[in-house]
């Protein structure tokens, strides 16, 4: 029989399956993961290539391991692959967008966005197979209906969207963080409840055969970093 918990700090837990290897295998495998990581790009052009369910399904998986604020999960993923869905939200995220690169983005902003070559308009978000509009609960509903606090939501979220990402390039697929400004429309259209908020469109699928990146290049170790 188990010892009973008196001490109301020691709540259980099971033993960590930790998987240690040799430090040579250590090094080869952070290297190994970077340099695949390095091929990763944020991809514009979509070709409308199938890509099965299940791998989609299984990237979702991975990315809620995502640590989160006192375990919560406080995220939410939609899928989509409904036409007329895709064709709501491409509708409405060209609206906004339209907005933004008319009159809302000032100077500064289009003059950071030039190289990268955006525009209002959003043809991926119908030639891809899949968006995943990801959620985030800013707070969590209890079984009585009452609100319940949420801690580190965008920490939370932000981990979980960027394991999504790595997943989603670690399996051979190609992604685009999209962020359409505002981008409430995405509760109305995907029928998300008031305690979520959009937090990021993610398209995925395989880029056309012709897709081009823009020329841009990464930071060096030292440019990102400080060791003491
Ligand atoms: N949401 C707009 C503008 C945009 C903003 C940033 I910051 C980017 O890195 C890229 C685009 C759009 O998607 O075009």
């Amino acid at each position: 029989m188990n010892k009973k918990n008196t001490n109301p700090l020691d709540f259980q837990t099971i033993p960590f399956d930790f998987q240690e290897y040799p430090m040579e295998e250590i090094r080869s495998r952070a290297l190994k993961y970077y340099h695949n990581m390095s091929r990763r790009r944020t991809i514009r052009d979509f070709s409308n290539r199938e890509v099965p369910i299940d791998v989609i399904e299984n990237c979702i998986l991975t990315a809620d391991t995502a640590p989160s604020g006192a375990n919560q999960h406080p995220w939410h993923f939609v899928i989509v692959k409904d036409p007329k869905k895709k064709r709501k939200i491409r509708d409405a995220a060209e609206k906004e967008e339209k907005e933004f690169y008319s009159t809302r983005a000032t100077s500064e902003w289009l003059e950071v966005l030039a190289p990268l070559g955006t525009n209002e308009k959003k043809p991926f978000l119908e030639t891809a197979p899949y968006l995943i509009a990801i959620f985030a609960q800013i707070f969590g509903v209890n079984k009585k209906g009452e609100k319940t606090k949420h801690y580190y939501v965008n920490e939370s979220v932000g981990i979980a969207t960027g394991i999504l990402v790595s997943a989603i390039h670690y399996s051979g697929l190609a992604s685009l963080t999209h962020t359409p400004s505002p981008m409430k429309f995405l509760n109305q259209i995907l029928d998300r409840p008031d305690n979520e908020r959009p937090f990021l469109l993610l398209i995925v699928g395989y880029p056309a055969d012709d897709a081009r990146v823009p020329n841009i290049r990464r930071k060096s170790l030292s440019e990102i970093t400080t060791f003491f």
